[in-house]
């Protein structure tokens, strides 16, 4: 038998968690279906050695309930993945969600029936219909593995940082094989570098890195931000990325070069991601964006002893634009006799073997192989499900050129479809879990104003959406984000269109979303 519901939320990470505890509080009957054997999102799958959050715990928190956020202690600068995933259960448990939520229950497939405006949602165990259907599938969880020849021969262990088993793994004595040098694996070299043999580290290509400075919080700073917690979360609200990282006043080229060095010494010195808003420009002018990655440069080449190792450390793009990096030793890392770096932008791997692999140069013998490669971002999760809006029509072939919303929130033809954090919102370009509540909050009172008004059914106008999509790619163009090959372009992932998702700047967005719900929900067809 069908189940009638209110809402499917798909997701149970820091998002659905949250759309649950919404929704509920409407009084809506909902239902969370969630892939994993337990709630977490991100911070279930990621536990490979180092995992944790390079935003602050401080801010990397929920803001909804006051009480929460006063009784929980953080114990780090920067949660790690344990403390988190701890958090997070502490959340189901004291908002009593865990009832309306279906763990390890993938959902498959969604279709729209017009008819009755509601969504048939087909999970692995079994067919529920709702109102509406809300994706809070996050937009870094479909791994991506490249497709390497040879990869079925392996004789050893493989690994995907974002699959890590969970009762972790230990590579002491193994000789170990990293592909990839993005966040996680700079979070993890340093840490698998201790125990194995030997460490292989199959470089493409080099990652700007800023050290964490990671360190107990301090009570004092904590005791400050508690004292009015709704000021700080206010006064970062105001920050382009949502999130606490100082904004420089100047342009990087309008100071002297000593004023300059003296400001990005600083902001090493203090770490963290707030090394990237030094200067108001670094981001949308090269000159200016090139003085701070030589300085970085410089930094890897005190850092690491050996000058070839540290010129192959040295990343040549701007900085910033494939996203910036935060580790506690990983230039070290390279300094110990047990770790090699390998160059697979000169050399690519050509095949996996039964005993290791091979470049175009040379066979590295391994017992692991670690793939920190990455996932098909922003898209992956929601086109893993076969979505059908009006008249059949897939998502997956409405997105095939590229993800077209409008606000990130929803998207034309496929009604009463909400996306958290989707592509075309600020999502990856800020701090995920206010721009989440954000999102949670706006959807949660524009359902609450369809009831008050008895509408069955909304959807984004294909005007609405042609213009913001329009929109998202100027901003983008105005910055030097476009530039490089990164994630936020699809450009890892082998044939995935070329299209700059997220939207750039959290307070005009926010702005935007507030306007567009004043206005009877503008750009949107109500029905
Ligand atoms: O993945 P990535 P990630 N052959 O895509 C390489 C968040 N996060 O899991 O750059 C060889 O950044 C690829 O090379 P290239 C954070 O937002 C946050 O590390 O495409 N190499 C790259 O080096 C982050 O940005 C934290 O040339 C191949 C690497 O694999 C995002 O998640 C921690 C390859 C993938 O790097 C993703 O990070 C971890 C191939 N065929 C993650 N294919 C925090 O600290 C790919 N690569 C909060």
């Amino acid at each position: 038998m069908t189940r009638d519901l209110d809402a499917v939320v798909v997701g149970a990470g820091f998002a659905g968690l949250y759309m649950l505890h919404r929704l509920r509080g409407l009084g809506l009957a909902v239902r969370a279906f969630e892939a994993g054997s337990g709630i977490g999102g991100t911070w279930f799958w990621n536990r490979y050695p180092g995992a944790r959050c390079d935003i602050e715990s401080l801010e990397y928190s929920y803001q909804f309930s006051d009480e929460l956020q006063q009784e929980w202690e953080w114990s780090e600068r920067y949660a790690t993945q344990p403390e988190i995933l701890r958090y997070l259960e502490h959340v189901a448990d004291r908002f009593d969600l865990r009832r309306d939520i279906e763990l390890g229950t993938r959902v498959r497939a969604a279709r729209f029936d017009e008819a009755s405006a509601r969504w048939s949602v087909d999970t692995e165990r079994g067919a529920v219909s709702a109102r509406f259907l809300i994706l809070a599938t996050g937009c870094l969880s479909a791994a991506n593995t490249p497709r390497f020849p040879g990869l079925e021969r392996f004789d050893g262990t493989t690994y995907h940082t974002g699959r890590w088993p969970h009762e972790g793994v230990d590579f002491t004595g193994k000789r170990v094989g990293v592909i990839g040098t993005g966040s996680s694996a700079i979070q993890s070299i340093p840490l698998i570098a201790e125990q194995a043999a030997h460490l292989f580290v199959f470089q493409r290509t080099p990652s700007y890195s800023i050290p964490a400075h990671n360190a107990p919080l301090d009570p004092e700073r904590v005791r400050q931000v508690k004292s009015d917690y709704a000021a700080f979360r206010g006064r970062n609200a105001q920050l382009p990325f949502g999130a606490n990282f100082p904004p420089g006043e100047h342009a990087a080229l309008q100071v002297d070069p000593a004023e300059r060095a003296r400001e990005y010494e600083a902001r090493w010195q203090q770490g963290g991601l707030g090394f990237v808003t030094a200067f108001a420009d670094l981001l949308v002018d090269r000159a200016a964006n090139e003085t701070a990655a030589s300085f970085v440069r410089d930094k890897i080449r005190s850092l690491v002893r050996d000058p070839a190792v540290a010129e192959a450390l040295s990343p040549r793009q701007v900085i910033g634009c494939k996203r910036l990096c935060v580790d506690t030793g990983y230039y070290a890392a390279f300094n110990r006799p047990n770790v090699t770096l390998v160059d697979v932008a000169a050399a690519p791997i050509e095949e996996i073997l039964a005993d290791g692999l091979r470049t175009a140069r040379a066979r590295y013998a391994l017992d692991c192989i670690v793939f920190a490669t990455g996932f098909d971002a922003m898209t992956g999760a929601a086109l893993a499900i076969d979505i059908r809006g009006r008249g059949g029509r897939a998502l997956r072939e409405k997105w095939a050129e590229g993800p077209r919303t409008y606000l990130g929130l929803g998207t034309a033809g496929f009604p009463n479809l909400f996306f958290i954090t989707g592509p075309g919102s600020p999502s990856v370009l800020s701090n995920m879990v206010p721009s989440i509540e954000q999102h949670v909050d706006w959807i949660a009172d524009c359902i609450a104003w369809m009831r008050a008004r008895r509408f069955d059914a909304i959807v984004a106008t294909e005007s609405a959406e042609d213009a913001w999509v329009a929109h998202v790619n100027e901003v983008a163009g105005l910055t030097l984000f476009p530039s490089c090959n990164s994630w936020y372009l699809g450009a890892n992932v082998p044939g995935k269109p070329r299209v700059f998702m997220p939207y750039l700047g959290f307070p005009p967005y926010v702005q935007r979303c507030n306007e567009v719900a004043a206005k009877g929900y503008d750009g949107f067809a109500l029905g």
